[in-house]
């Protein structure tokens, strides 16, 4: 690879990559060649080579090539040639004086992509826009991330499970549901593991965890919403409240964070300028109701009907906790049962409350958590509350017929949480292929 070159001797070396840049002089040719790893500046000519004082022109040992000159950018090449150390070289202090250059597939001339093209133009040439090494590293950043956090599940002994994306029902709300035809009947696409990850607490494995894709037909055409992204989800059983699920969602976050920071900070700091933040623990955690009170006082009032708080809202208290504890994170607590779903357990001495929580991230929900309801009967009457017919849901309202422990567990979207991590405007930069309303290509 690449980088490896500056630590080696100088004497014949082999390098793949694609072609950058050519500067094709009169008596040099050079070539910035790049691999994954980085970039290197190849040379054909003899201007390295020590010159004759008596014969100007004896560092013109190699002749020109029309190999070179011909050369379009995005070309994959592989060459052969003699790797020399020179500490005028600005690129890495090395070069490869070349040998034998063999064009192993070359690039159509006019590279659609440009340093100026718009997102959608992006987006439609993906895999050229993916060969920058900034998205090259967004998605070494999500594999540190992700191996951080499996490590911490491995470790903690939680199953890893693939939930299927197929359903035969609604898994959140019937607003954003795709509906698929199916032999002769239809089916949905999945919105999240939810009743499935729960199933795994009933069969009793205390502790799973999937990372896998979830569908929502979502209108909105936000920075922040795909119709299929990746949720990152875990459950756990023996639970006494939803703290539980509050520390292990923390525990993994600092985990992923610090692997992140610890791996790859550098690389970040340099071509995405800036610098990894890993939390402290405990993060903030603020009730609702009292959220809405702080942005208020601030003023700011949450122009909705119902309960909740909106995006602007969530901006103004990840603001305010950023002023007052230097956090980037924020639990947001106890939601009103109105705006819940009935599968969360609501509190003991405030049934209008639930046990749940939204986790923001520098302004941006990236999660949502909580407490389940375990006892049938009371499932089944908030299920009947939120106006669901309890057959549809029988296989799941089955689960907790048979002896199932108090659980819990949290949904995180791992494309809003590496846009946010890296301070990108959209979901679209950080997601390998995205899915939008007007996007199924490529
Ligand atoms: P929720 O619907 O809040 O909760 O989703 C959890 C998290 O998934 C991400 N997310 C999205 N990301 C991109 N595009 C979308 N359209 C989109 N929709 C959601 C967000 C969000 O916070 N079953 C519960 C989770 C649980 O309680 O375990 C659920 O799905 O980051």
């Amino acid at each position: 690879m690449i980088k490896d070159l500056a630590a080696r001797e100088d004497g014949t070396v082999r390098v793949s990559g694609w072609v950058e840049k050519v500067r094709d002089q009169r008596y040099v040719q050079f070539v910035v060649l790049r691999d994954e790893s980085g970039a290197v500046q190849l040379v054909n000519g003899g201007v390295l080579r020590e010159p004759d004082p008596e014969n100007p022109r004896s560092d013109v040992l190699v002749p020109r090539t029309t190999t070179i000159s011909e050369l379009t950018q995005g070309s994959f090449v592989t060459v052969t040639g003699e790797l020399q150390h020179n500490e005028r070289v600005k690129l890495g202090g090395v070069e490869v004086q070349i040998e034998e250059i063999e064009v192993v597939t070359a690039s159509l001339p006019d590279n659609p992509v440009a340093g100026d093209s718009n997102i959608d133009v992006r987006l439609d040439w993906r895999f050229l826009d993916l060969r920058r090494p900034e998205q090259n590293l967004v998605f070494r950043v999500q594999t540190a991330f992700l191996h951080a956090l499996r490590q911490v599940w491995v470790d903690r002994g939680f199953i890893e499970i693939q939930t299927p994306k197929l359903m035969a029902s609604a898994s959140e709300s019937r607003a954003e549901l795709f509906e698929v035809e199916y032999f002769e009947g239809k089916a949905f696409l999945a919105q999240s593991p939810q009743f499935f990850k729960q199933m795994a607490q009933a069969a009793g494995f205390g502790g799973i965890f999937e990372v896998g894709p979830a569908f929502r037909a979502d209108h909105s055409f936000t920075s922040r919403h795909a119709t299929e992204f990746t949720s990152i989800d875990t459950e756990l059983s023996w639970i006494d409240s939803p703290e539980d699920v509050m520390e292990l969602h923390e525990e993994l976050l600092v985990a992923g964070l610090t692997a992140v920071k610890e791996q790859l900070g550098a690389e970040i700091e340099k071509l995405f300028g800036i610098e990894v933040e890993v939390p402290s623990r405990p993060f903030p955690r603020i009730p609702l109701a009292e959220a809405k009170e702080i942005v208020k006082a601030e003023g700011y009032e949450v122009p909705r009907a119902d309960a909740d708080m909106d995006p602007e809202g969530e901006r103004r208290i990840a603001a305010h906790v950023k002023k007052k504890f230097g956090h980037d994170f924020v639990f947001l607590t106890d939601y009103d049962a109105s705006i819940r779903p009935f599968y969360h357990m609501r509190n003991a001495e405030n049934p209008q409350l639930t046990q749940s929580y939204d986790l923001i991230y520098r302004g941006t929900e990236i999660s949502t958590g909580a407490q389940r309801e375990h006892r049938i009967e009371v499932l089944e009457a908030q299920a009947v509350e939120k106006g669901m017919d309890p057959k549809e849901l029988s296989f799941y309202l089955d689960f907790f017929r048979y002896g199932v422990p108090p659980h819990g567990g949290f949904g995180m979207g791992l494309n809003r949480v590496l846009m946010l991590l890296l301070k990108q405007q959209s979901i679209r930069e950080v997601t390998y292929l995205f899915r939008g309303p007007n996007r199924l290509l490529p």
